[in-house]
């Protein structure tokens, strides 16, 4: 497979600094060679950058770094219709304000291929506010609302040229919602598995029901994968850690069912920062998992006795 890396250091839409040196970390840690030895052609296109900016005032005053984010948006939309026409773009944050830009451009991709694009989200949040119902004013809780074209972004975020209908976007691992959200979720078609329905079911299961729904209608799926998706314990690395997350296992197994469902045309890796990190063990886990979906299996690893 032809995938290409694109650094997308954008870290003002979380609460907390350190998300700009995420990709670095992730190449750090052997992202590129993990990929190579796998037998994928890889290339790296470095960091993105943005447009100047002028900041931009919005009636909720909790917005903050609107101007910027909307520069970013802009910049990640095009590099990902771009890089998705003969590629596999695997984006690495960056805060989740990152996938505000990078389903934009997937979802016009997909137009242009006569295909649906679906989009799994793994996350311990829905990121599903709107400029107005945001609290924190942290942008990197507005993704999914803007990208399912929901009112409230008008004006602001760039107009989008297509939404993915809410239908198409499964959340696995979800553990905190805020109530704007959760009323929002209430009367919208997004699949929300929450911590509990992976405690009842499994992933396995949640995950299979929703690949043969994108199988069916022959999309494309984009995966955006949160580090704080992750129990805390194995990924501390990212600024809104919440208890009660993914195990190494499940993490595992859905990235492994995602690779042998050969459904998965683009991936972003998002919230991790380093600054938080011990010993690069996150980046590393990071690794170890893409590595999962593109094609690692646990029994190609090394055993003890070699
Ligand atoms: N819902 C909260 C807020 O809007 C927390 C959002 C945190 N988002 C991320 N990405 N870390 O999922 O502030
Ligand atoms: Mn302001
Ligand atoms: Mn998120
Ligand atoms: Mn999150």
């Amino acid at each position: 497979m032809d995938c290409t890396l694109i650094g997308a250091p954008l870290q003002i839409g979380a609460g907390q600094l350190g998300c700009e040196m995420g990709p670095s970390a992730l190449r750090i840690a052997g992202l590129r060679s993990a990929l190579e030895d796998l037998g994928h052609r890889v290339s790296d296109v470095g960091n993105l950058s943005s447009r100047a900016f002028d900041e931009i005032e919005h009636p909720n005053s909790a917005v903050h770094h609107l101007g910027e984010t909307v520069a970013w948006i802009e910049a990640i939309s095009a590099s990902a219709y771009e890089h998705s026409q003969h590629s596999m773009p695997i984006f690495l944050g960056g805060d989740h304000a990152i996938s505000a830009g990078t389903v934009a451009g997937l979802a016009k991709r997909a137009a242009d291929k006569n295909r649906p694009l679906f989009v799994l989200w793994l996350d311990a949040h829905t990121d599903f506010h709107t400029l107005e119902t945001t609290a924190s004013g942290n942008l990197h809780g507005t993704p999914v609302a803007y990208y399912t074209g929901r009112a409230g972004f008008e004006g602001y975020f760039p107009p989008l040229s297509n939404a993915v209908p809410s239908e198409n976007v499964c959340m696995i691992g979800i553990r905190s919602v805020d109530p704007a959200e959760l009323k929002a979720l209430s009367v919208s078609a997004v699949t929300v598995h929450d911590m509990r329905a992976i405690d009842e079911h499994g992933v396995a299961v949640l995950l299979r029901e929703f690949l043969e729904k994108v199988r069916a209608a022959d999309g494309l799926l984009h995966v955006s994968f949160d580090v704080d998706f992750l129990e805390p314990e194995i990924a501390p690395a990212v600024g809104t850690t919440v208890p009660g997350g993914a195990t190494f296992r499940e993490a595992h197994l859905i990235m492994e069912m995602l690779h042998d469902s050969g459904l998965v045309s683009s991936l972003d890796v998002v919230e991790l920062n380093p600054f938080l990190d011990e010993r690069g063990k996150t980046a590393k886990l990071l690794v170890d998992l893409v590595s999962s979906l593109m094609g690692k299996r646990v029994m190609d690893r090394p055993t003890l006795a070699g």
